[in-house]
Parts: C-alpha cells; sequence; structure tokens
C-alpha cells in the first residue's frame, strides 16, 4: 500500500549494534555510505555511478537509503525469479514517506490505492495476471498499429518543417500516454490533466520531494485518484467497449473474487502510468542514446530491418526503469552477503544490464547484440513488464518514422536533467535540430508510403542484417559459384570461427538461405561461401545463381555457428560430403594451422563437381578424395571401427552419409562425431498426427496450451513469452529451451545423442512433448 511510510532509515541499519570494523568504525564501506540514488549521477547514469559495485561489492547496504542495493546480473535475475522469498509488496511503497500535511490532503480525496499486479504477492497475484493478461498477447496488440503510426504521423507532421525540436515535449511524453489511454480503454478529453498528474505520482512514489513540495504533489495525486475514479464509472456504464479496463470490468463480473471491484480503480491509475511514462522515458532515452552514435543512427536509417534489436539494445544500454524494489521474506543470501528478512532491495536492473559477465563489452551501443533481450529493464518472471511489447511497438514506430523522415536528425548541445526518483528515468527535454530543406519528402513525398513491418514480440536474429557487396564470382564447377562477399562501408566484417554460417537474403523474393563460411578466418576484410545450384530446391540457390554478380549490394545476417570446432581436440577426423566441404575446408585450415593431427575424407559423384579440390591441395597426404565415377568409395566403416576418446568428428554432407556415419559413431563416446546439416528433415506439422499438451513455465507461472496445429514456438510467444528463434525448422540451435520435467518428444537435429537422452532441453520450434504436459525453465 502506497500509503504505509517507512520506517527512518537509519533505524534499519542491519549493522547497527554489529561489531564494526577497526579501521573505519563501521562495516559500511565509504563508497557505500555514499551511495545516494537521488544525485545527480545516479540520475545521468546508473549504470556507470554503481559500478564500483558490480566490480567490488555487488551487494551492500546503503545507510542513506536504508535499503541493500543488488547490482549484478544474475543476483538480479535470480531475485526477480523467486517472487517468494523476494516479495514485490513495496515496488510502489514511497522511498521518502511523506509528512501528516501531505497524508492529509491524501485522504482528503479518499486516496485509497491499493495493491495492483505490479506490488501483489502470491498467491493473489497470478490467477489475477493470468485473468488480466489476454490484451497484452502480440495477437491482441496487432490492432493497435494503425492507431500507433497514424499518431506518430501526426505528431511529426506538427514540427516537421520547424528545423528543431523538443522530442519529449511535442512527441514523445504524449503519444505513449494517448496510446496508454487507448489501450486502456480511457476518452482522449482527459488527457492534459492526465498528464500533470502522472508526473506527480512518479515524483510521489519514486522521488524525494521537499517538504513545501509535498503538499502541491499530494493534491496532484489526489485529483489523479478522483479523475480515475470518474472515469472508471464512465466505463463501467459500457463494459463491451474494446481497452483494458473493459477487459478487466467483465473479468471482475466473472471472477469477483480474482478481481476484486475495489482492485479496477488502483489497477486503472497504476496502468496509466505503468503504460505512459515508462514507454515514453524509454523512446527519449533511445533517441538520445542513437543520436549520439550518430553512426548507428545513419545504419538504421539505411537498414530499417535493424530497429527491432535497435530498441532492445536501447532498453538494454539505456532503459527507462533504472531500478526496482523487492522485499526479503525470510534470511536469505545473495551473492554470498547475508540479508535478514524483512530487509529492503534495490535492485539496480540498469546496473545489470551493463554487466560483463552476461553482456560482452557491455558499456558499448551493439545493435546487432544477440542477447540484448536479455535485458532485465522489464524485470523478468512471474512479475514481467505485462506491456513490453505495447512498449516495443512504439519504440519501433517512433524510430522507423523518424529515420525515413529526419535521418539527418541531429542531437542538440543541451545539459539533460532527470525527475530525481530511483527508478523512472528519462530526460525531461531532448533537442534535437535538422536543416528541413533537406527533409527527404520534399524530394520525394512516396516515402511517406513506405512503410517496414513492426516486429510485435521480441526482436528476432532474424532482423539483424548488415549489408555486404559482392566483391567476386567464380563458377568452381558446372552448379557451384563461389561469392566473395565485402562490407559495404569498405570496414571489416565481423570475425567468425570454423563452422559458421551466415544467412543471405535472397532479394525480394523475402526468403533468406545458409550459407557455411568456406574462407579464411583470419581475413577480416572478405566472407567467402560456394553456393551449390539445386534446380529442384525452392527457389534460393536459383535466386543466387541468377542474380548474384561481383558488385551487387546484398543484405546478410550472422554469422552464426552451430557447428564449432574444439580448436584444443588433439586429433579431428573430417567428413564432407558434396557441398558439405564449406563448413569442413575452413576447420581443416585451423586445424592445420594449430598443429592438430587431422584427416579430411572428401566424397562426391567426380571430381569435376566437387568444389575446392585445388584449395584443398595444401593438405597433401592428410586429404583422402573419393570420386564414385572412379570407382573410389569411403570405407567409413573400417575408419571408424575402433571409437578413440581422444579424436573429434566432424561432418557435413546428405544425409543418408550423415545417417551411416550417425550408426557407426554408436560405439564412440557421446558426443565425439558432430554434424553439420544443411536441410532440415522436418516435416510439415500434420495437426491429424500430433497431440495438444501443456507447457508449464515454471519462472513465470503460466501454464500454456500447445494445440495440436501448433508450435511451442508459437504457443508461448502468443502467450507473450520472449524466445529467440532463427530457422524454424530444427535446425540452428536458437530457439533452445530448458525443460525441468517432463519428457522432450525431440524433432531438431541439432542436439546430439546425449543432450536427447539427458532431456532436459528442447528445440521449442519443432519438438514436443511426449505425454500431455512438460515444464519448461521459463
Ligand atoms: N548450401 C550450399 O550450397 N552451400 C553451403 O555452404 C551451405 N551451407 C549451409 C549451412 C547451413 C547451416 C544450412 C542450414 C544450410 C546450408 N546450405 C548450403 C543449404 C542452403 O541453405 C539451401 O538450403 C540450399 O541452397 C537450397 O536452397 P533452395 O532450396 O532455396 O534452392
Amino acid at each position: 500500500n502506497t500509503q504505509s511510510t517507512s520506517q527512518p532509515t537509519q533505524a534499519q541499519c542491519p549493522y547497527s549494534g554489529a561489531h564494526t570494523n577497526a579501521g573505519t568504525g563501521c562495516p559500511v564501506s565509504a563508497r557505500a555510505a555514499q551511495f545516494d540514488p537521488f544525485e545527480d549521477a545516479y540520475q545521468q547514469d546508473p549504470p556507470e555511478y554503481v559500478k564500483w559495485s558490480r566490480e567490488q561489492e555487488p551487494v551492500f547496504y546503503s545507510p542513506k537509503l536504508g535499503y541493500w542495493v543488488v547490482t549484478r546480473y544474475e543476483d538480479i535475475k535470480q531475485i526477480f525469479r523467486d517472487n517468494i522469498t523476494f516479495s514485490p509488496s513495496i515496488a510502489l511503497e514511497k522511498i521518502t514517506p511523506t509528512g501528516p500535511e501531505a497524508n492529509a490532503v491524501l485522504e482528503s480525496y479518499n486516496y485509497g490505492m491499493s495493491r495492483t499486479l505490479v506490488n501483489e504477492d502470491e498467491p493473489a497475484h497470478m490467477p489475477r495476471r493470468r485473468l488480466l493478461m489476454e490484451p497484452f498477447t502480440v495477437d491482441a496488440l496487432k490492432h493497435h498499429e494503425p492507431m500507433v503510426r497514424a499518431l506518430t504521423r501526426q505528431y511529426v507532421d506538427r514540427f516537421i518543417n520547424d528545423g528543431k525540436a523538443d522530442l519529449v515535449e511535442q512527441m514523445l511524453w504524449e503519444v505513449p500516454l494517448t496510446v496508454a489511454l487507448h489501450f486502456l480503454g480511457v476518452p482522449e478529453e482527459d488527457m492534459d490533466t492526465l498528464r500533470k498528474y502522472s508526473i506527480a505520482h512518479t515524483v510521489n512514489t519514486w522521488g524525494r520531494p521537499k517538504a513545501e513540495e509535498q503538499v502541491a504533489v499530494a493534491h496532484a495525486v489526489g485529483n489523479f485518484w478522483q479523475l480515475a475514479g470518474k472515469i472508471l464509472e464512465k466505463m463501467r456504464k459500457n463494459p463491451e467497449q474494446p481497452g483494458w479496463m473493459q477487459y478487466g470490468i467483465r473479468m471482475q463480473q466473472l471472477h469477483p473474487d480474482v478481481v476484486p471491484d475495489s482492485y479496477l480503480h488502483s489497477m486503472m491509475m497504476a496502468g496509466i502510468v505503468a503504460a505512459h511514462e515508462t514507454t515514453a522515458n524509454a523512446s527519449a532515452n533511445a533517441i538520445k542514446l542513437l543520436l549520439s552514435h550518430p553512426h548507428v543512427w545513419q545504419e538504421i536509417c539505411e537498414d530499417p530491418n535493424l530497429i527491432p534489436n535497435a530498441v532492445e539494445e536501447c532498453l538494454r544500454h539505456n532503459g527507462s526503469v533504472a531500478a526496482w524494489r523487492r522485499l526479503a521474506t525470510r534470511d536469505v543470501q545473495i551473492g554470498g552477503v547475508s540479508i535478514a528478512a524483512g530487509s529492503k532491495l534495490l535492485i539496480v536492473s540498469s546496473s545489470a544490464n551493463h554487466d560483463e559477465r552476461h553482456f560482452a563489452d557491455a558499456d558499448l551501443l551493439d545493435i546487432r547484440r544477440e542477447n540484448a533481450s536479455d535485458q532485465l529493464t522489464f524485470g523478468y518472471g512471474s512479475h514481467q513488464c505485462m506491456g513490453k511489447n505495447l512498449a516495443r511497438m512504439e519504440m519501433q514506430i517512433f524510430l522507423e518514422e523518424l529515420t525515413l523522415r529526419l535521418p539527418h536528425l541531429i542531437l542538440s548541445e543541451q545539459t539533460f536533467t532527470y525527475v530525481s526518483n530511483t527508478s523512472f528515468r528519462g530526460p525531461e527535454h531532448l533537442w534535437v535540430h535538422w536543416d528541413p530543406s533537406a527533409n527527404p519528402e520534399r524530394q520525394d513525398p512516396s516515402i511517406l508510403n513506405r512503410q517496414h513491418p513492426i516486429r510485435l514480440g521480441e526482436p528476432s536474429t532474424h532482423s539483424l542484417s548488415r549489408q555486404v557487396v559482392v566483391q567476386e564470382t567464380e563458377m568452381l564447377t558446372d552448379d557451384i559459384m563461389r561469392i566473395r562477399l565485402a562490407a559495404a562501408d569498405g570496414q571489416t566484417l565481423p570475425r567468425w570461427a570454423p563452422g559458421s554460417h551466415i544467412d543471405l537474403v535472397c532479394g525480394d523474393l523475402g526468403i533468406s538461405r545458409q550459407y557455411s563460411l568456406c574462407g579464411d578466418p583470419a581475413n577480416p576484410q572478405v566472407m567467402d561461401i560456394a553456393v551449390l545450384r539445386e534446380d529442384a530446391g525452392r527457389g534460393g540457390s536459383a535466386w543466387v545463381h541468377q542474380h548474384v554478380r561481383s558488385g551487387l549490394p546484398l543484405h546478410i545476417r550472422g554469422p552464426r555457428n552451430h557447428f564449432h570446432f574444439d580448436e584444443q581436440a588433439s586429433k579431428a577426423i573430417f567428413i564432407a560430403g558434396g557441398i558439405g566441404i564449406t563448413p569442413i575446408i575452413a576447420m581443416a585450415r585451423v586445424a592445420k594451422n594449430r598443429g592438430i593431427d587431422y584427416q579430411i575424407h572428401y566424397c562426391g559423384r567426380s571430381r569435376k563437381s566437387m568444389a575446392l579440390l585445388a584449395s584443398l591441395q595444401e593438405h597433401g597426404e592428410r586429404l583422402h578424395v573419393y570420386a564414385a565415377d572412379e570407382g573410389l568409395r569411403a570405407d567409413f566403416a573400417s575408419l571408424l571401427a575402433t571409437p578413440d576418446a581422444e579424436t573429434q568428428i566432424y561432418a557435413c554432407g546428405p544425409q543418408r552419409l550423415t545417417d551411416c556415419l550417425q550408426e557407426l559413431c554408436e560405439c564412440w563416446p557421446d558426443d565425439a562425431l558432430h554434424i553439420e546439416h544443411f536441410h532440415s528433415t522436418l516435416s510439415k506439422l500434420d495437426p491429424s498426427r500430433e497431440h495438444a499438451f501443456e507447457a508449464e513455465l515454471k519462472q513465470s507461472g503460466i501454464t500454456v496450451t500447445v494445440a495440436a496445429n501448433q508450435t511451442l514456438l508459437e504457443a508461448l510467444r502468443a502467450a507473450n513469452i520472449d524466445i529467440q528463434s532463427d530457422c524454424e525448422e530444427g535446425l540452428c540451435g536458437s530457439c533452445e529451451v530448458s525443460v525441468l520435467g517432463g519428457q522432450p518428444d525431440h524433432r531438431d537435429v541439432v542436439l546430439t545423442r546425449s543432450e536427447r537422452a539427458a532431456g532436459n532441453k528442447m528445440m521449442s520450434c519443432c519438438s514436443r512433448a511426449k505425454d500431455k504436459h512438460i515444464i519448461l525453465d521459463l
């Protein structure tokens, strides 16, 4: 209850009366003693402000705040995971208790904010969350997209010719508020008043208002409360209207025990704040961050496919929720530090998002970061932000509109100010300028018709493309073309290890195909692939052969690697069939350079049809070539007759070859054989032969039904669970989920024999449950 007041902070010091350090006289370290989240330095850059803590003292007691402060990724995720030990009940509690005068003002408005989802404990929370979640699912959110687009366009129209704007004032505050109101089903007429009140509410809950401000804030909050009540009454008269509140009213009627009547009023007020300010702040932070990295801004202007992951990376790097709160309900250890029952925790999620232990080069803004969506700005587990996908949608649309219409936007010189509070963070103003005469739509008004599909839900690595240019092509055989790619901007390309492949986007066909990198991993200037034309294929390789010529710009994604080569191995056997030589040749080159004892066995129809034979000659006697038209056949049965604990086998080729190898390696140590499959063996999902099952999601506290005509991945996404995926054919391994109970029915070709037998992970794009129930660590 936000009315409850904190104890005076000093009294909570867990060390009072404890033995003290001889040196300082106090067990609280000097930096911990200085920690003050109301200082400007915290507001300006929270992760930087607590960097010392992440590095040296990841869990510390702050005497100024009366809270334990937690700053590392794993510790914070663990806290989010366990909502019984770490109660959310104090999430909205006032950090600074109000004085009697302000309390009297609040009372005069009958202010009665009770718990909402965000600070509700179990067992009340989950049934309520389940009941109220449907309007937040990806399917339910789709129809809001045109509204968000239209609003965004309308606001940009207002300032596009001005040459300068305060984006917060002129767009980023009001659009999310209007979207929030639409989503909640609130009439627009009360927008201006609501705006004023919602700022006051933030200060009231998270800030440290001075005594004289407290009373004014209390009046605003009281008014906000009363207005919310009035609007709710209007809605109750017409509960069939669209909107989350109306949905809540209907649920309340059906399940009054789960959604009590009194709850709706609080839900309305909290909903406005939650849906509005977080997104407004996140958008302002994101645009500020991107514009302060002009080359990154330029990249997304040129390729809007990058926007969904750029949004995610901005949420990670500079999110709008800097920290969150929990209450320890029992004595517990966090990161090795003992915390007593009743202790309050400030979990600095913005710091977790910069934890090098989880995010490589964490301070770098990398819009292609593959694990950006592991960010904790939305929280995690059963209390994860329900509106996350609405926020993602808005942020994508804002960036799309601005990069399309104002690619020449420049961040103006300015000092950024923040509303002083522990949790919600975004600049109060964001001044930008540009030359309106250079607005692209003045030259070509048709750009306004361009619309990029937004990505609802978490970003997929499908969207992380980069532009390259074809430097040269060469026909290696009648039907295999070698293609050399270079970075479009003349820069270097990402590093890759043998076994990696890229996804090549096949022009406007709307498809992409994977190709293994077969060049030299030590050369970051170029990437080589070799593509076999498959006339009976699905059109991708035919497109490549028809269109790819020197000088052609192309889009690629990756590199990605699911066929890791153990460079520490002492012995290796490489087996390739036909075009399967592409990943193998890169591995063999590294094996040679590293002095590994290796052999290459390469089979094909005829030498004429076998690519890269000339380059392979460097391997001398280690290379064994079997051309069928010469009557040569590999004798794998003899080669693999004696298992050897030190030898790793890497194979790539047609299915009959890999099946045969799998059989021959039955007696080899588990996981000695590594296979890369170029083609999926997955047949189309046939609902008549499948059964529906339930997936219980341990962390999220929900159970998802996977229908017979649906994949587990589809069902998880429909329930707003973030899962990465890539090929969605059981080939790539991106969509792996951990299994805690029940038996997976594996359909992928990624997991090894022992991994399948262990049964503790599965590929959600294709694998199912053997029985009716499976428990996942999600
Ligand atoms: N096909 C090639 O011709 N060369 C390759 O190096 C190659 N590498 C692949 C790597 C992976 C990880 C996968 C999954 C597939 C690979 N393929 C490769 C197969 C192609 O992705 C694609 O399936 C093939 O070109 C046929 O496409 P199409 O049926 O659209 O013509």
